[in-house]
């Protein structure tokens, strides 16, 4: 029984000499044995292991097997995806965690993205990173009473309050 590895088998019913051997033409389709070309010997059943060889393969990229418009290196009955960008993964369709270590402050919850991520802040903080606190305006606490706008009968007064205690900040209400 064989044991190994098969990647080219043609049989022809005549015998070669030495140099007429060397002289075959490597990776020509239409020359195969006449007995039994490669071609067939592919679809026999046998314990072998059969593997396309550099003479039969396909290009393997065909099928764009790479996801995310990344780069496929066709090999001998194979390919390979090269990920250059945002993707890991055999087929490149891994987006890469850019959350690891991320600098999103105060509570934020951060979003990964390709070869980037974005911090969702908490409601009462703003900035990239979230690193910034809104702040609401106050009132401050009432001024004194104006004088009366007339010595008798109705009149009014007047007094006033702002909204600067605390100022708003970072976009505070107001
Ligand atoms: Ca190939
Ligand atoms: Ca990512």
């Amino acid at each position: 029984m064989f044991v190994g590895r098969v990647t080219s088998l043609n049989l022809w019913d005549v015998s070669f000499n030495d140099s007429e051997i060397r002289s075959l033409p490597r990776c020509v389709n239409d020359q195969r044995g006449n007995v039994i070309a490669w071609r067939q010997f592919q679809k026999l059943e046998g314990p072998f292991l059969i593997s396309a060889t550099k003479c039969d393969d396909i290009d393997n990229c065909a099928s764009t097997p790479c996801e995310n418009e990344e780069t496929c290196l066709d090999g001998q009955d194979m390919f390979t995806c090269s990920c250059m960008k945002a993707y890991t993964g055999d087929r490149c369709d891994v987006n890469i965690d850019d959350c690891v270590g991320n600098s999103c402050q105060n509570g934020a919850t951060c979003i990964d993205e390709e070869e980037s991520y974005t911090c969702e802040c908490r409601f009462e903080f703003t900035g990239a990173f979230c690193e910034t606190t809104i702040v609401d305006g106050g009132w401050t606490t009432w001024g004194i009473w104006g004088p009366c706008s007339v010595t008798c009968d109705s009149g009014h007064q007047v007094r006033v309050r702002d909204c600067s205690d605390p100022e708003p900040e970072n976009g505070g209400a107001n």
